[in-house]
């Protein structure tokens, strides 16, 4: 039997995977993973370590969990991108992006796995339609209403929280994104990656925690940035999936 195959018998008991992207994610890691394993008891967890400088490894190894220690950090999207590589590799079907700083509650996880299931390829867990919980800072803010303007120009469909990583994917949204995934803060441009190619993109309310341990990477100046850099790729893979069609 060849190692593929192998691999995948091991895994055969979940069609679902739980992609968590973490960096320097020691301090909220233990809570995440024991939360899963009693609110997500039947579904298979990686970890994608993005090179981090703490034990993040260590604590997952620990919490019976599978870990990819990154050799060089990939930052945000690239952590991603190598869970869904996993997932094709491995044969899942259903994959939920599961944010590693505790700002996800495990108790969405079946809705959104719910919604692919009923046939969207993408769903996404907001937490601007019932407004409650986490909401992010101000100038934050601004950038996801500035995207949902964006988006809704660009695709006619509203998105009221376009930069949420909490998302559940289908098998084609996977094998899609684990070929082609935006470097960083790649969660807007996703969208739009999907909806030129038709594939339907859905969300869901949830309600978001703090950051339960250390900072956000993402300052005032960063965010700024990222508004720019961002919406300059939306536009241009509005632009040239035009063209592929
Ligand atoms: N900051 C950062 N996070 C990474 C990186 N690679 C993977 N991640 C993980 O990606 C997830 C999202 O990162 P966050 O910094 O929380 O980004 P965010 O949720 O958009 O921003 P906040 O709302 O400020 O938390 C976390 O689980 C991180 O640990 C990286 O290079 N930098
Ligand atoms: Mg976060």
């Amino acid at each position: 039997m060849n190692s593929r195959l192998e691999k995948k018998n091991e895994h055969e008991r979940s069609e679902v995977l739980l992609i968590i992207p973490a960096f320097n994610e020691s301090g909220n890691l233990p809570t995440l993973l024991s939360k899963l394993k009693n609110e997500a008891p039947n579904k298979d967890v990686v970890v994608i370590n993005d090179c981090s400088s703490d034990n993040t490894s260590e604590i997952v190894k620990e919490y019976g969990a599978k870990v990819v220690d990154l050799p060089i950090n990939l930052g945000i999207g690239g952590a991603v991108q190598t869970g869904f590589k996993y997932a094709v590799d491995f044969g899942y079907q259903i994959a939920v992006q599961v944010d590693g700083d505790g700002q996800h509650n495990p108790v969405y996880i079946d809705a959104l796995v719910e919604k692919v299931e009923q046939g969207y390829n993408m769903c996404i867990g907001s937490r601007f339609i019932d407004n409650n919980g986490f909401q992010s800072s101000g100038i934050r803010r601004m950038g996801i209403r500035f995207y949902q303007y964006l988006l809704h120009l660009l695709t006619g469909q509203d998105f009221t929280d376009p930069t949420s990583g909490f998302r559940a994917f289908d098998h084609n949204a996977i094998k899609l994104f684990a070929e082609h995934y935006p470097a960083d803060y790649a969660e807007p441009e996703s969208i739009i990656m999907l909806t030129k190619r038709k594939m339907k993109v859905c969300e869901i309310p949830v309600i978001m925690n703090k950051r339960i341990a250390g900072k956000s990477s993402i300052n005032a100046m960063k965010s700024i940035y990222y508004i720019i850099k961002v919406t300059i790729a939306i536009c241009i893979s509005a632009i040239s999936s035009r063209r592929e069609k």
